[in-house]
């Protein structure tokens, strides 16, 4: 059965899918095999690996390490065609319909398409829809492209419809990584209710409850990213005990802190995947 199947075979038992998306940039090194423990111990329903800059030549390492330690499925979610890896599962193969800059709409995908056919990766067609999040993000300055109003749902349900007719499995509403508003639950709502393909929604959710009203008003894949990776998951940038103790070796305080850190790590993935699941 394809990756994109058995996501959607689960949603007969659970309201949504949530995926946490792994940026495989610099910034984890360190932190991959933390965080796909996390991922594989907290009901998580599949990974996304991409990002929409990365800083070094360490990409296809990282996501090969990603794949080798994960018990989901990996799926890439790329910011250009220079991010093709066959150490996946999937490939989101997305055009950025919200956007009017040809580069991304179409002239990436004929880029990446061969490769993807000699790789044999599984494509899940994916229409990209970029909305204002409140402050300018990475991905709409990347791409050079407008995000859709959050104030205006009859104009995403219109580029919504459009990704349907044009025959894609998925419309993914993305405030931004790290935006300061999240997709609001009206625009979801407005459009959920109109179209027959599954929503994603991405972007500046902080909290579990915040996951759990996307998935009320309406989507069927909930992802996160920072809130992971600031809060949580990463040894160093989380409050723990191994930062106060005041006797003992350096090392032992900074272990302490790493498995403080991976167990709050746990905590959050695990929250979420249930607010993601029973809505
Ligand atoms: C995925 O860009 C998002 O769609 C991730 O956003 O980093 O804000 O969770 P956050």
């Amino acid at each position: 059965m394809s990756v994109f199947q058995s996501l959607l075979q689960r949603l007969s038992y659970q309201k949504a899918n949530y995926l946490v998306l792994i940026d495989p940039d610099r910034k984890n090194d360190g932190h991959l095999n933390d965080l796909v423990a996390c991922v594989n111990e907290s009901g998580v329903d599949a990974i996304l690996v991409g990002g929409s800059l990365i800083m070094d030549s360490g990409f296809e390492e990282r996501v090969r390490i990603i794949k080798a330690a994960s018990q989901v499925p990996v799926i890439l979610f790329p910011g250009s065609s220079n991010q093709l890896t066959g150490q996946v599962d999937a490939i989101l193969f997305m055009s950025l319909l919200s956007g009017r800059n040809p580069q991304y709409l179409i002239g990436e995908q004929v880029q990446a398409a061969p490769m993807v056919k000699h790789l044999g990766l599984e494509v899940i067609p994916t229409g990209y829809l970029l909305m204002a999040g409140g402050s300018p993000t990475a991905v709409e300055f990347m791409s050079n492209s407008q995000p859709l109003p959050m104030d205006k749902p009859d104009i995403v349900l219109a580029h919504a419809l459009a990704a349907q007719y044009f025959g894609m499995s998925l419309v993914y509403l993305e405030a931004g990584s790290g935006a300061r508003r999240s997709v609001p639950e009206e625009v979801i709502r407005s459009v959920a209710g109109e179209l027959d393909i599954p929503l994603v929604v991405g972007g500046g959710i902080r909290k579990p409850e915040e996951a759990a009203g996307k998935v009320r008003a309406g989507a069927r894949f909930v992802v996160t990213s920072t809130v992971l990776e600031q809060e949580s998951s990463l040894p160093g940038t989380a409050r723990s005990p191994g930062r106060t103790r005041r006797s003992g070796s350096a090392e032992a305080s900074v272990h302490g802190e790493a498995e403080y850190a991976r167990a709050q790590g746990l905590d959050t993935m695990r929250a979420f995947a249930a607010a993601v699941h029973e809505g």
